[in-house]
C-alpha cells in the first residue's frame, strides 16, 4: 500500500510532465508571473499595445477568446498577411491575466488543421456507414429546412433535439427554441457536473459557476478531492490555487493518484476508489463532535444540524479507516486542522462529478461539510459572484410553447438541466413523447455518452441527424447533413459573461476570414430561421450587429469592448458576507440545508448516506482517468502541435502489480472488462509508483476511430470504449463512468 506524507514529489514526476518541478520552484514560476498579471490587469491603456493599430505594415492584433476548453480565456491573435502567426494572452481577461496554457498556445494547430470540414456535406449512404457528397450550402440547408418541418408537422416541435457544447451553441439553442422546442441539453451536465451543481443547489440554493466561485488565493487550507488541478488545466483557477500556496495556504488532495497537484500538497490521501463518501462523513462527524463547527453561521443561516448529527453518528474515524485505507489519525488530524482554518476553507467542489452513481450525495457532502466550516460566502472560502450580465437582443417576439408536453425527464426530480440520456432514451422508445431530429453541436457524442451501443439505437430511429463541427470526429460518421463551422479565430460568436467577483464581458471577433467554405453559427441559424419561416427572430444583418445591438442594450461599448475584448465591471457589492449584507439562500427553507426535506419528500436520502461500491473482482483493476494538460477530451487531440507533444495516451499501472504481470514500461496491451468489452485499439503500459494498487489510469480524449482525423485516429484507448451500462444516479440522472473494471491484455 502506499503511504502518504513520506513520497518525495520530485522523485516520482515522470519526464514529459509539464509541472516538472518542486513545490517551490512552481511557487515562484507561477507566483512571479501572476503578480505581473495583476500588475496588467490594472495597467495603463497605453501599455496595452494590441490596443491600438499595430504601426507594423500588414500586421493586425485582434483580441477574442479562446475555445479550446470551455474556460474561455482572452487572448491577442497575431496575423501578419492575413493569417494568424502567433496567439498571446489577454491581460484585461479575467480567466487567463495574460497567461494561455500549452493548448491555448496550440491555437494555429486547429485553425490551419489541414483535416478540418470544407464544405457542407450530405450522406448518401447510411448512418455508421456514411457516401459523402459535397454540398452547397443552399442545398444542406435546404435538406435539413425539409426535413425540420416534416418533423413538427409530424410530431411537433418538441420532437427535435440540440446536443450543444460551446460557445456557438447559443445561436442554435435560440433556433431550436424559436422552432417551438425545449429539448436542449449538454453533456457538461449528466456526464460532468451535473451532480456536483445538484449537490450544491440542494445544499446553498445556488451551484459553486464555471468557472468556479473559489476564493483559493486567499485560502487557508484547501482541500481537492479528485480533482487534479493543474493537469486540469483551469487557467485563473491554477493561478489562484498558486497565490494561496505561496501565501502559506495547507494543501490536502485527495486522489488514488498522486497527481501533479497531490504532488505538492502536504498531505496526499491515497483513498481507496469509490469510498470519497466515507471520508467526507467523517470528516462531517468530527466536526460536528469536536464542535469546530462555525457555531454563529451555522446558527444564523443553516438548518438540520441535530438531524445531521444523528445521521452521521455512525460515521467514526476508524470506521472511515477501513473503508478508506487512511489511517483514522490523519482524518480526524485534518478535520482539526479544517476547523482551525475555518472559515478560510476551501473544499472543492470538484468539476468531473459523475464517479459511481452517488454523486449527488457525495457533492453534498462536500458542501455541507462547506457549511459547516461556514465557507460560504466567505474570504477564502466560496465567494459571492457579482449580480448581472448582458441582455439578450432585444425585441425579438417571445419564443412558442408546446402546451402538455411531458418532461422527458420525469425520472430524475432533481435534473435542472435536460440530461443527454434521456432524449436518447425518448428517441428510442418514443416515450414520453418522440424525438426525431437532433442536431448536434461541438459534441463529439459517440465519445461522450456512455453506451455507443445505445446511441446507434436511438440514431436509427431519427429522421435527421445534423452535425455543426470543425472536425470529421467520431460523430459525423452518423449524421446526414454535415455544417463545416469555421473555428473561433475565423467568427464572431456569443459573448463569454462571466460572473466572479466582477462581471467579465468577452468578445470572440474574427481574426482572419473563415477558410474553405466553413461559416459560423450566427449565420447558418440565421439562414436556417428563414428557411423555416422565422426571420422575426433573426433580425441582425451579421455577427457584428447582433454583439453591438446586444452590448448597447447592456450599457456596454462595443467600439471598446472590440479594441480590448474585455470589458471587466465591478459590481460594487462585497464578494463576502459582511454586516449589513445578508446573504440569501433559494433554498425551500430560505437557509443552508443539512438535512433536505426536498430529498425526503421524493424518497432519497436527507443527509448522505454510505453505500459500499463494488470493488475489482480478482485480477481486474478499477479503470480511472482524467484530463491531459495537453488534451481537452477528444476537441484538441487532431491539433498537430499538439499531437506532437503528446499524440497517445498511456496506461499507468502501478510498478510492483505490473512486474507481477510481467509488464514492463512501453508493453502494447488492450484493455478487457470483466463485462467481457475488449478495447479496439491498445495501449502503451507505463509502471509508476504514483497509482494505487487496485487502479490503472489513462487520460481521456484519445481511441478516435474517425476516419479523416489524421492525427488522432486509432491511438491509444478512450476509457469510453470500454464502459457497458453505466449506473445512474436517481436524484439527477448523471452516467456514473468509474464503474469499470479492466485487465490489461498483452499484444505484440
Ligand atoms: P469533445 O469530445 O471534446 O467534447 O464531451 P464533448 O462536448 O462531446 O467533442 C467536442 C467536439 O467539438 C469535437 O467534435 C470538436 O471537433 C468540436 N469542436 C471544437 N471546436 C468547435 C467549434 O468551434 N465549433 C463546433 N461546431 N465544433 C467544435 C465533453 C463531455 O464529455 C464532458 S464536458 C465531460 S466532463 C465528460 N467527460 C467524459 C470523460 O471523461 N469520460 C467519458 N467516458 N465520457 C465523458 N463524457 C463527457
Ligand atoms: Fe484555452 Fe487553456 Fe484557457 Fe482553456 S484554459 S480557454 S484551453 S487557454
Amino acid at each position: 500500500m502506499l503511504c502518504w506524507r513520506k513520497i518525495s514529489a520530485d522523485q516520482h514526476i515522470e519526464s514529459g510532465d509539464v509541472m516538472k518541478f518542486s513545490r517551490r520552484t512552481f511557487l515562484k514560476t507561477v507566483g512571479v508571473a501572476s503578480a505581473g498579471v495583476t500588475a496588467a490587469a490594472t495597467m495603463p491603456e497605453r501599455f496595452l499595445s494590441w490596443a491600438e493599430e499595430s504601426a507594423e505594415a500588414g500586421v493586425k492584433l485582434v483580441p477574442t477568446f479562446c475555445e479550446l476548453c470551455f474556460w474561455n480565456c482572452g487572448l491577442i491573435a497575431r496575423v501578419e498577411n492575413g493569417k494568424v502567426v502567433k496567439v498571446e494572452g489577454n491581460p484585461l481577461s479575467l480567466r487567463g491575466r495574460g497567461r494561455l496554457c500549452g493548448r491555448g498556445n496550440a491555437a494555429l494547430g486547429a485553425l490551419y488543421d489541414p483535416d478540418r470540414l470544407k464544405y457542407p456535406l450530405i450522406n448518401t449512404g447510411t448512418r455508421g456507414a456514411p457516401v459523402w457528397k459535397r454540398a452547397s450550402w443552399d442545398e444542406a440547408l435546404g435538406v435539413i429546412a425539409g426535413r425540420m418541418e416534416k418533423i413538427r408537422k409530424e410530431h411537433g416541435p418538441e420532437a427535435l433535439a440540440l446536443f450543444s457544447h460551446g460557445t456557438g451553441g447559443a445561436f442554435w439553442k435560440h433556433l431550436l427554441k424559436a422552432y417551438g422546442s425545449s429539448n436542449y441539453t449538454a453533456p457538461s451536465f449528466a456526464q460532468c457536473r451535473g451532480p456536483r451543481d445538484t449537490g450544491f443547489l440542494l445544499t446553498f440554493g445556488a451551484d459553486v459557476g464555471s468557472p468556479e466561485y473559489y476564493d483559493f488565493d486567499n485560502s487557508r487550507h484547501i482541500v481537492l478531492l479528485g480533482s487534479h488541478l493543474g493537469e486540469n488545466a483551469h487557467n485563473s483557477q491554477v493561478q489562484d490555487v498558486v497565490q494561496g500556496l505561496a501565501r502559506g495556504a495547507r494543501l490536502t488532495v485527495v486522489d488514488p493518484r498522486l497527481s501533479n497537484i497531490a504532488s505538492k500538497a502536504d498531505d496526499w490521501l491515497p483513498i481507496k476508489p469509490a469510498t470519497d463518501l466515507a471520508l467526507l462523513l467523517a470528516w462531517i462527524r468530527i466536526v460536528i463532535v469536536e464542535e469546530l463547527y462555525d457555531r454563529e453561521y451555522v446558527g444564523k443561516y443553516a438548518t438540520g444540524l441535530e438531524e445531521l448529527g444523528a445521521a452521521v453518528a455512525e460515521y467514526t474515524p476508524e470506521w472511515a479507516e477501513k473503508e478508506t485505507d487512511i489511517p483514522a489519525e490523519t482524518i480526524v488530524r485534518i478535520a482539526r486542522d479544517l476547523g482551525k482554518s475555518a472559515p478560510h476553507v476551501c473544499i472543492g467542489a470538484g468539476r468531473y462529478a459523475v464517479w459511481y452513481g452517488d454523486d449527488t450525495q457525495r457533492s453534498r457532502a462536500i458542501a455541507i461539510l462547506n457549511a459547516l466550516l461556514g465557507s460560504w460566502g466567505r474570504e477564502g472560502g466560496y465567494y459571492l459572484p457579482v449580480s448581472g450580465g448582458v441582455p439578450e437582443y432585444p425585441g425579438l417576439p417571445e419564443y412558442p410553447h408546446s402546451e402538455g408536453v411531458p418532461r422527458l425527464d420525469e425520472a430524475y426530480p432533481f435534473a435542472s438541466l435536460q440530461t443527454t440520456t434521456s432524449i436518447r432514451q425518448a428517441s428510442i422508445t418514443g416515450k414520453p413523447h418522440p424525438v426525431k431530429g437532433w442536431f448536434v453541436y461541438g459534441c463529439n457524442l459517440m465519445k461522450t455518452m456512455p453506451d455507443r451501443e445505445e446511441t446507434i439505437r436511438a440514431l436509427a430511429n431519427l429522421d435527421l441527424v445534423v452535425a455543426i463541427d470543425v472536425l470529421p470526429v467520431d460523430m459525423i460518421a452518423h449524421a446526414d447533413v454535415v455544417l463545416p463551422e469555421c473555428t473561433y479565430l475565423e467568427r464572431y460568436d456569443n459573448l463569454s459573461v462571466g460572473k466572479f467577483k466582477e462581471l467579465e464581458i468577452s468578445l470572440r471577433q474574427p481574426a482572419v476570414e473563415p477558410l474553405w467554405e466553413s461559416r459560423p453559427s450566427w449565420w447558418m441559424t440565421r439562414e436556417l430561421g428563414s428557411r423555416l419561416g422565422l426571420q422575426a427572430y433573426f433580425p441582425w444583418k451579421d455577427g457584428e450587429e447582433y454583439l453591438a445591438r446586444r452590448c448597447e442594450a447592456g450599457g456596454v461599448e462595443f467600439a471598446e469592448l472590440k479594441k480590448k475584448g474585455v470589458i471587466v465591471r465591478s459590481g460594487g457589492a462585497s464578494p463576502y458576507i459582511v454586516p449589513g449584507s445578508e446573504p440569501t439562500f433559494d433554498t425551500p427553507s430560505g437557509k443552508i440545508e443539512l438535512f433536505s426535506k426536498q430529498l425526503q419528500e421524493k424518497g432519497f436520502d436527507p443527509v448522505p448516506k454510505y453505500t459500499r461500491h463494488p470493488q475489482p473482482p480478482q485480477g481486474y483493476f478499477r479503470l480511472l482517468f482524467g484530463r491531459s494538460p495537453l488534451h481537452t477530451f477528444s476537441r484538441t487531440t487532431n491539433n498537430f502541435l499538439l499531437a506532437d507533444l503528446q499524440k497517445e495516451n498511456s496506461l499507468w499501472i502501478n510498478s510492483r502489480k505490473g512486474r507481477e504481470l510481467g509488464l514492463k514500461d512501453g508493453d502494447t496491451v488492450q484493455l478487457e472488462t470483466s463485462a467481457g468489452v475488449t478495447s479496439p485499439g491498445t495501449i502503451r503500459v507505463k509502471l509508476t509508483e504514483r497509482l494505487r494498487e487496485d487502479a490503472v489510469y489513462l487520460y481521456h480524449g484519445f481511441g478516435v476511430h474517425a476516419a479523416g482525423m489524421t492525427r488522432a485516429g486509432n491511438r491509444g484507448v478512450g476509457d469510453d470504449e470500454l464502459i457497458a451500462k453505466p449506473t445512474v444516479d436517481p436524484i439527477m440522472g448523471g452516467t456514473a463512468m468509474r464503474t469499470t473494471f479492466v485487465k490489461p491484455v498483452r499484444r505484440g
